[in-house]
């Protein structure tokens, strides 16, 4: 029988995925990786993951220079593919708690600093703050993270405003990269359930075919079966926030919103002359509530945001892969 490999399952803000040590994945690690979580498959039964985008995540964690590395990789749950093409700031909130309870980073007082690398899709970094109370990791308070923004142009087409498949966009990039599109402009309120808009299949092909135009405009290249970029539809605040969001990622639409999804947004909304000018704030409402998502901009600039997430360690042991020579479907 093949050997178990090391894995924590941990949630990470809204997200859960399978956190490994780099050196603990064997050489094929994607395919290895798809047999764990249980791909293709609609839910995913045959493996660790949850069916959905969100719960299909895994994190592999080094040792860095600096700090820790962190990859991550979304693995897709119906279809045997292993995507490196974006990060989640939410499965980055368990990094730094998986990163101290492997060794990797000492407990150093009550919160502990985690330097991280994001590997992908292009290098950065972020810090987070990790609670360490009587030098063990608590997974009861917040955790801190703050980004760096560097000198980053958060536009990548050079322009506040596109128009794609006749409709006026907004594209931007201050961590992951979002379509920003007004909700009316697509004939929805932007109140609907994950679930309606899903069933709707006028706009999701509406939604596709700005997606699918804006990627080459973003430097994404061709983004037909690539995670990003994400769509986000605007609509005026309900609950004090600065706006509110219903986030296609790309197909199935997220139950709240990513970390650096939330960034994006907000340093959106915060520049005068995009789709839709917000003003001052920070909350991002979401289907499940609202994202404090704190943004540093000099003109369209990012200097440095931050947000604070939880984590949660919810196992710890070894996985078995799928055996190699077995078909995906159980029986
Ligand atoms: O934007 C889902 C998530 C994410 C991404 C997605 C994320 C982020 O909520 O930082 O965390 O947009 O695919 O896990």
């Amino acid at each position: 029988m093949t050997a178990g490999i090391r894995c924590m399952q941990m949630r990470g803000g809204t997200s859960k995925g399978a956190f490994f040590l780099a050196q603990d994945l064997p050489g094929d690690r994607d395919d290895v990786l798809v047999r764990i979580m249980g791909s293709p498959g609609e839910h995913q039964v045959d493996g660790i993951g949850g069916g959905h985008p969100l719960t299909s995540k895994v994190a592999v964690v080094a040792p860095g220079d600096h700090g820790v590395d962190y990859l991550f990789l979304q693995v897709v749950p119906d279809r045997p593919v292993v995507s490196a093409a974006q990060t989640c700031g939410n499965l980055l909130a368990g990094v730094g708690p998986f990163a101290i309870e492997r060794g990797l980073v000492p407990v150093a007082g009550a919160r502990t600093e985690v330097r991280i690398r994001l590997v992908n899709p292009h290098e950065s970094w972020a810090v987070a703050k990790v609670p360490t109370p009587g030098g063990e990791v608590s997974y009861e308070d917040g955790i801190e993270l703050t980004f760096p923004g560097g000198d980053r142009e958060i536009f990548p087409t050079g322009r506040r405003v596109d128009r794609f498949a006749g409709v006026e966009v907004t594209c931007v990039d201050a961590g992951m990269p979002v379509v920003l599109v007004r909700a009316e402009d697509v004939g929805v309120a932007g109140t609907e359930s994950p679930e309606q808009l899903e069933a709707d299949d006028e706009l999701r092909a509406i939604v596709e075919k700005i997606r699918l135009e804006a990627g080459p405009a973003m430097g994404l290249g061709d983004v037909r079966e690539s995670t990003v970029p994400k769509v986000s539809l605007l609509s005026a605040p309900r609950h004090g926030g600065l706006v509110s969001t219903r986030t296609f990622i790309p197909h199935r639409v997220h139950a709240a919103i990513g970390v650096l999804g939330a960034v994006s947004v907000a340093a959106g909304v915060r520049t005068p002359g995009t789709v839709f000018p917000a003003g001052e704030g920070a909350g991002v409402e979401h289907p499940g509530g609202t994202a404090t998502v704190s943004v540093e901009l000099d003109e369209t600039r990012m200097r440095s945001s931050s947000v604070v997430r939880t984590a949660r360690k919810l196992a710890d042991g070894l996985v078995w892969p799928r055996p190699a020579t077995k078909g995906p479907a159980p029986c």
